[in-house]
Protein backbone atom coordinates (compact mmCIF):
# COMPACT_ATOMS: atom_id res chain seq x y z
CA UNK A 1 0.00 0.00 0.00
CA UNK A 2 1.63 3.12 -1.07
CA UNK A 3 0.86 6.10 1.00
CA UNK A 4 3.59 8.53 0.87
CA UNK A 5 5.77 7.79 -1.27
CA UNK A 6 9.39 9.76 -2.37
CA UNK A 7 9.33 10.04 -6.12
CA UNK A 8 12.19 8.06 -6.15
CA UNK A 9 13.46 6.63 -3.41
CA UNK A 10 17.00 6.33 -1.93
CA UNK A 11 18.48 8.14 -4.38
CA UNK A 12 17.14 11.23 -3.63
CA UNK A 13 17.44 10.73 0.17
CA UNK A 14 21.56 10.33 -0.59
CA UNK A 15 21.27 13.76 -2.79
CA UNK A 16 19.48 15.27 0.07
CA UNK A 17 22.28 14.46 2.60
CA UNK A 18 24.73 16.33 0.84
CA UNK A 19 27.65 17.25 3.06
CA UNK A 20 27.88 17.44 6.56
CA UNK A 21 26.67 20.96 6.99
CA UNK A 22 25.58 21.29 3.86
CA UNK A 23 21.66 22.56 4.04
CA UNK A 24 20.77 23.39 0.50
CA UNK A 25 17.24 23.74 -0.03
CA UNK A 26 15.99 21.76 -2.91
CA UNK A 27 15.02 23.93 -5.91
CA UNK A 28 11.19 23.15 -5.53
CA UNK A 29 8.80 21.10 -3.33
CA UNK A 30 5.38 19.48 -4.95
CA UNK A 31 3.33 17.14 -3.02
CA UNK A 32 1.05 15.91 -5.10
CA UNK A 33 -2.61 14.46 -3.57
CA UNK A 34 -4.30 11.36 -5.90
CA UNK A 35 -6.76 8.67 -5.13
CA UNK A 36 -4.20 7.36 -7.55
CA UNK A 37 -0.69 7.38 -6.55
CA UNK A 38 0.97 4.60 -9.27
CA UNK A 39 -0.47 6.59 -11.77
CA UNK A 40 1.57 9.49 -11.29
CA UNK A 41 4.38 7.85 -9.76
CA UNK A 42 5.72 5.87 -12.80
CA UNK A 43 5.86 8.79 -15.07
CA UNK A 44 7.94 10.81 -12.05
CA UNK A 45 10.36 8.16 -11.71
CA UNK A 46 11.43 8.43 -15.52
CA UNK A 47 13.42 11.02 -17.52
CA UNK A 48 14.08 14.60 -16.54
CA UNK A 49 11.96 15.02 -13.74
CA UNK A 50 13.25 12.10 -11.93
CA UNK A 51 16.42 12.94 -12.71
CA UNK A 52 16.27 16.15 -11.34
CA UNK A 53 14.64 14.36 -8.10
CA UNK A 54 18.27 12.55 -7.80
CA UNK A 55 19.93 15.58 -8.10
CA UNK A 56 17.60 17.07 -5.41
CA UNK A 57 16.74 19.73 -7.26
CA UNK A 58 13.12 18.64 -6.98
CA UNK A 59 11.27 17.15 -3.71
CA UNK A 60 7.99 15.21 -5.12
CA UNK A 61 5.80 13.69 -2.62
CA UNK A 62 2.86 11.58 -3.61
CA UNK A 63 0.38 11.33 -1.23
CA UNK A 64 -2.52 8.45 -1.56
CA UNK A 65 -6.18 10.22 -0.82
CA UNK A 66 -7.24 7.59 0.96
CA UNK A 67 -5.06 7.78 3.85
CA UNK A 68 -6.49 10.30 5.03
CA UNK A 69 -9.92 9.23 5.56
CA UNK A 70 -11.55 7.92 8.58
CA UNK A 71 -13.72 5.88 7.68
CA UNK A 72 -13.52 1.61 7.55
CA UNK A 73 -13.82 1.38 3.82
CA UNK A 74 -11.62 4.60 3.00
CA UNK A 75 -14.38 6.51 0.85
CA UNK A 76 -13.62 9.51 -0.72
CA UNK A 77 -16.23 10.09 -3.02
CA UNK A 78 -19.96 10.81 -1.99
CA UNK A 79 -22.92 11.35 -4.19
CA UNK A 80 -23.76 15.18 -4.79
CA UNK A 81 -26.21 17.37 -3.34
CA UNK A 82 -29.37 17.98 -5.28
CA UNK A 83 -28.82 15.12 -6.98
CA UNK A 84 -27.67 14.12 -10.66
CA UNK A 85 -25.00 11.84 -12.11
CA UNK A 86 -21.60 11.05 -10.91
CA UNK A 87 -19.87 11.67 -7.63
CA UNK A 88 -18.11 14.22 -5.99
CA UNK A 89 -15.25 14.20 -4.04
CA UNK A 90 -16.09 14.67 -0.73
CA UNK A 91 -13.89 17.05 1.34
CA UNK A 92 -12.76 16.29 4.38
CA UNK A 93 -9.95 13.82 3.29
CA UNK A 94 -8.67 17.41 1.02
CA UNK A 95 -8.20 19.22 3.51
CA UNK A 96 -6.89 16.72 5.97
CA UNK A 97 -4.04 15.84 3.43
CA UNK A 98 -3.23 19.58 3.03
CA UNK A 99 -3.51 20.10 6.76
CA UNK A 100 -0.39 17.12 6.77
CA UNK A 101 1.49 18.49 4.16
CA UNK A 102 1.58 21.76 5.97
CA UNK A 103 3.09 20.16 9.35
CA UNK A 104 5.22 18.07 7.75
CA UNK A 105 6.50 20.14 4.77
CA UNK A 106 5.71 23.68 5.83
CA UNK A 107 3.21 26.14 4.63
CA UNK A 108 3.00 25.80 0.66
CA UNK A 109 2.97 28.83 -1.84
CA UNK A 110 0.08 27.69 -3.85
CA UNK A 111 -2.26 24.59 -3.51
CA UNK A 112 -3.59 23.79 -6.99
CA UNK A 113 -6.66 22.11 -7.69
CA UNK A 114 -6.66 20.71 -11.45
CA UNK A 115 -9.60 20.93 -12.83
CA UNK A 116 -11.37 21.67 -16.87
CA UNK A 117 -12.86 25.05 -15.61
CA UNK A 118 -9.52 25.73 -14.11
CA UNK A 119 -7.24 28.89 -15.47
CA UNK A 120 -5.40 27.49 -18.85
CA UNK A 121 -1.68 26.25 -18.07
CA UNK A 122 0.53 28.62 -20.42
CA UNK A 123 4.30 28.89 -20.07
CA UNK A 124 3.71 32.13 -18.11
CA UNK A 125 1.44 30.44 -15.63
CA UNK A 126 4.56 27.72 -15.28
CA UNK A 127 6.39 30.54 -14.73
CA UNK A 128 4.64 32.07 -12.49
CA UNK A 129 4.57 28.79 -10.40
CA UNK A 130 8.01 28.35 -10.39
CA UNK A 131 8.64 31.04 -8.55
CA UNK A 132 6.89 29.56 -5.69
CA UNK A 133 9.23 26.50 -3.64
CA UNK A 134 6.51 24.43 -1.95
CA UNK A 135 3.38 23.35 -4.77
CA UNK A 136 0.50 21.58 -3.42
CA UNK A 137 -1.45 19.34 -6.48
CA UNK A 138 -4.62 18.41 -5.75
CA UNK A 139 -6.16 15.86 -8.47
CA UNK A 140 -10.03 16.17 -9.40
CA UNK A 141 -11.98 12.72 -10.54
CA UNK A 142 -15.12 11.81 -10.96
CA UNK A 143 -17.86 14.32 -12.02
CA UNK A 144 -16.21 17.14 -9.25
CA UNK A 145 -14.96 18.35 -6.38
CA UNK A 146 -16.84 19.60 -3.19
CA UNK A 147 -16.60 23.24 -4.26
CA UNK A 148 -15.56 24.17 -0.91
CA UNK A 149 -12.43 22.72 -1.73
CA UNK A 150 -11.67 25.46 -4.29
CA UNK A 151 -13.27 28.16 -2.55
CA UNK A 152 -11.72 27.76 0.51
CA UNK A 153 -8.36 25.03 0.36
CA UNK A 154 -7.26 25.41 -3.21
CA UNK A 155 -5.43 28.71 -4.23
CA UNK A 156 -5.85 28.43 -7.47
CA UNK A 157 -7.51 26.10 -10.37
CA UNK A 158 -5.46 24.74 -13.58
CA UNK A 159 -6.48 23.08 -16.31
CA UNK A 160 -4.56 21.73 -19.17
CA UNK A 161 -6.58 22.49 -22.22
CA UNK A 162 -10.16 22.13 -23.81
CA UNK A 163 -10.74 18.56 -23.86
CA UNK A 164 -11.80 16.32 -21.24
CA UNK A 165 -9.56 13.45 -19.52
CA UNK A 166 -10.61 11.31 -16.98
CA UNK A 167 -8.86 12.75 -13.67
CA UNK A 168 -6.51 15.60 -12.36
CA UNK A 169 -3.12 12.61 -12.66
CA UNK A 170 -2.16 13.38 -16.00
CA UNK A 171 -2.86 17.16 -15.50
CA UNK A 172 -0.79 17.43 -12.68
CA UNK A 173 2.17 15.00 -14.30
CA UNK A 174 1.58 17.83 -17.10
CA UNK A 175 2.07 21.10 -14.16
CA UNK A 176 5.18 18.98 -12.97
CA UNK A 177 7.05 18.24 -16.05
CA UNK A 178 6.73 22.07 -17.33
CA UNK A 179 7.13 24.18 -14.01
CA UNK A 180 10.11 21.13 -13.69
CA UNK A 181 12.06 22.35 -16.65
CA UNK A 182 12.38 25.87 -15.45
CA UNK A 183 13.76 25.00 -12.48
CA UNK A 184 17.55 25.73 -13.08
CA UNK A 185 19.43 22.49 -13.76
CA UNK A 186 16.91 20.70 -14.42
CA UNK A 187 17.52 20.92 -18.33
CA UNK A 188 21.08 19.71 -19.00
CA UNK A 189 21.15 22.72 -21.67
CA UNK A 190 20.30 25.96 -20.62
CA UNK A 191 20.60 26.91 -23.91
CA UNK A 192 17.21 24.52 -24.59
CA UNK A 193 15.46 25.81 -22.29
CA UNK A 194 16.07 29.48 -22.96
CA UNK A 195 15.05 28.66 -26.95
CA UNK A 196 11.79 26.41 -25.63
CA UNK A 197 9.11 27.76 -27.96
CA UNK A 198 7.10 29.90 -25.86
CA UNK A 199 10.01 30.78 -23.90
CA UNK A 200 12.04 32.46 -26.75
CA UNK A 201 9.24 34.80 -28.86
CA UNK A 202 6.18 33.03 -28.61
CA UNK A 203 7.36 31.61 -32.15
CA UNK A 204 7.22 27.88 -33.03
CA UNK A 205 10.32 25.82 -33.48
CA UNK A 206 12.71 25.55 -36.66
CA UNK A 207 12.59 22.41 -38.18
CA UNK A 208 15.33 20.36 -37.02
CA UNK A 209 17.47 17.94 -39.14
CA UNK A 210 20.66 15.35 -38.48
CA UNK A 211 21.97 13.23 -40.49
CA UNK A 212 22.21 11.27 -42.91
CA UNK A 213 22.17 14.67 -45.09
CA UNK A 214 20.45 12.43 -47.66
CA UNK A 215 18.17 10.16 -46.54
CA UNK A 216 15.56 7.62 -49.32
CA UNK A 217 15.69 11.07 -51.85
CA UNK A 218 14.85 13.77 -48.88
CA UNK A 219 17.59 16.15 -48.00
CA UNK A 220 18.27 18.43 -45.74
CA UNK A 221 18.27 22.20 -46.50
CA UNK A 222 21.35 22.99 -47.95
CA UNK A 223 22.08 26.33 -45.94
CA UNK A 224 22.34 24.31 -42.58
CA UNK A 225 25.36 22.33 -44.55
CA UNK A 226 26.86 25.48 -45.26
CA UNK A 227 28.99 26.42 -42.08
CA UNK A 228 27.42 30.06 -42.44
CA UNK A 229 26.34 30.97 -38.70
CA UNK A 230 24.58 34.21 -39.50
CA UNK A 231 22.75 32.89 -42.78
CA UNK A 232 22.13 29.03 -40.27
CA UNK A 233 20.36 32.18 -38.15
CA UNK A 234 18.53 33.86 -40.36
CA UNK A 235 17.13 31.29 -42.42
CA UNK A 236 15.98 29.82 -38.83
CA UNK A 237 14.19 32.75 -37.90
CA UNK A 238 12.25 32.59 -41.41
CA UNK A 239 11.13 29.39 -40.90
CA UNK A 240 9.78 29.70 -37.05
CA UNK A 241 7.84 32.72 -38.69
CA UNK A 242 6.19 30.89 -41.64
CA UNK A 243 5.74 28.42 -39.27
CA UNK A 244 3.88 30.19 -37.07
CA UNK A 245 1.80 32.16 -39.53
CA UNK A 246 0.66 28.38 -41.00
CA UNK A 247 -0.26 26.62 -37.90
CA UNK A 248 -0.59 29.22 -35.13
CA UNK A 249 -1.32 32.62 -36.60
CA UNK A 250 -3.23 33.28 -33.03
CA UNK A 251 0.29 33.34 -31.49
CA UNK A 252 0.95 36.43 -33.71
CA UNK A 253 -1.21 39.05 -32.23
CA UNK A 254 -0.67 41.92 -34.60
C1 LIG B 1 -16.14 19.29 -18.26
C2 LIG B 1 -16.61 17.90 -18.00
N1 LIG B 1 -17.48 17.84 -16.79
C3 LIG B 1 -18.87 18.04 -17.25
C4 LIG B 1 -19.90 17.75 -16.26
C5 LIG B 1 -17.33 16.55 -16.08
C6 LIG B 1 -15.92 16.18 -15.80
C7 LIG B 1 -15.25 15.25 -16.59
C8 LIG B 1 -13.93 14.90 -16.33
C9 LIG B 1 -15.25 16.76 -14.75
C10 LIG B 1 -13.94 16.39 -14.47
C11 LIG B 1 -13.29 15.46 -15.26
C12 LIG B 1 -11.90 15.07 -14.96
N2 LIG B 1 -10.92 16.03 -15.53
C13 LIG B 1 -10.14 16.73 -14.73
O1 LIG B 1 -10.25 16.57 -13.53
C14 LIG B 1 -9.20 17.70 -15.27
C15 LIG B 1 -8.99 18.20 -16.59
C16 LIG B 1 -9.62 17.93 -17.83
O2 LIG B 1 -10.53 17.11 -17.97
N3 LIG B 1 -9.18 18.62 -18.94
C17 LIG B 1 -8.18 19.54 -18.89
N4 LIG B 1 -7.56 19.82 -17.76
C18 LIG B 1 -7.97 19.17 -16.63
S1 LIG B 1 -7.33 19.41 -15.12
C19 LIG B 1 -8.32 18.29 -14.41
Amino acid sequence: MSHETDASGEAQARARAGGPGEAKPPGLKIDIVTIFPKMVEGPLAEGIVARAVVKGLLDIRVHDLRDFTTDRHRVVDDVPFGGGPGMVLKPDPLFAAVDRIREERGAPGAVILTSPDGERLTHAVAMRLRALDHLVILCGRYEGVDERVREHLATEAISIGDYVVSGGELPALVIVDAVARLVPGVVGDAASVAGDTFARDGLLDFPQYTRPAEFRGMSVPPVLLSGHHAEIEQWRREQALARTRRYRPDLLNE
